[in-house]
C-alpha cells in the first residue's frame, strides 16, 4: 500500500456538500483505506492571469481539503476512479482550464513518486504556491514532509500567505 494525498475542490452546485460526499465516496475507493480528512477551507477562486474578466466575477468561492489515504492502485487506475468520482458529481469538460467545477480531484502526492506523463504530474504542479493546498495538507502530513523536486512542508507553508483562505466548521 501506497500513502497518498488527494486535493479536493468544489465551486459549483452546494460546493460544501460535494465535497463531503466526495469523502465518503473517497471512504469506498477499491483496494484503498481512507486515512484521514482535514478541515474544509472555503477560498478565492484563483484565476489564471488570462482568464476572461466576466468568468472571474462570475466564479464562486471554491470549498478546499485534503485526504490521505493508503492504496494499491497504480497512478493512473486511482486517477480513472478519481475522475469516475468528478463525472459522477456532473462534471464536465469543455477544454477549458481551470472553469468553475461542481467537483475536482487532484492527486497531490503519491508516496514519494515523481511521475510526469501526459496524463499525471505528481507531485501537482500547483502544490508549491496554493495555500488551499498547503494549509489541509499541513494538517495531515508530517511537518517534516520532504515533497520531491518542490521543497519541505513547512519551507512552503511560511512562504505562502493565507489571504483570501477561511477554515470553516465541517
Ligand atoms: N493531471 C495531471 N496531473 C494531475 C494530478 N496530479 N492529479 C491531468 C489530477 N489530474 C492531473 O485536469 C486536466 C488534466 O490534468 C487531467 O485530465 C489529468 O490527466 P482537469 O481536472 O480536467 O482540469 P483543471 O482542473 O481545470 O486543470 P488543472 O490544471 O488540473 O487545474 P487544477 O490544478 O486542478 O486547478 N482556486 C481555488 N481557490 N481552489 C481550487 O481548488 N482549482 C483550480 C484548478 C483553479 N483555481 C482554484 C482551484
Ligand atoms: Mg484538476
Amino acid at each position: 500500500m501506497i500513502e497518498i494525498y488527494v486535493g479536493l475542490g468544489a465551486n459549483l452546485d452546494d460546493p460544501r456538500a460535494q465535497v463531503m460526499q466526495a469523502i465518503d465516496e473517497l471512504a469506498l475507493l477499491p483496494q484503498s483505506c481512507l486515512l484521514a480528512v482535514s478541515s474544509l477551507y472555503r477560498s478565492v477562486p484563483m484565476l489564471l492571469p488570462d482568464q476572461p474578466k466576466t468568468e472571474t466575477a462570475a466564479q464562486p468561492d471554491y470549498i478546499n481539503a485534503v485526504a490521505k489515504l493508503e492504496t494499491a492502485l497504480n497512478p493512473h487506475a486511482l486517477l480513472d476512479e478519481l475522475q469516475a468520482l468528478e463525472r459522477a458529481h456532473g462534471r464536465q469538460r469543455d477544454g477549458r482550464r481551470w472553469a468553475a467545477r461542481p467537483l475536482d480531484l487532484d492527486i497531490l502526492l503519491y508516496g514519494n513518486q515523481q511521475l510526469d506523463n501526459d496524463r499525471l504530474r505528481v507531485p501537482h504542479a500547483g502544490i508549491a504556491v496554493r495555500n488551499f493546498v498547503l494549509y489541509p495538507l499541513a494538517e495531515l502530513a508530517p511537518q517534516k514532509l520532504q515533497i520531491l523536486g518542490v521543497g519541505k512542508l513547512t519551507d512552503l507553508l511560511h512562504r505562502c500567505s493565507s489571504d483570501g483562505l477561511e477554515k470553516i466548521a465541517s
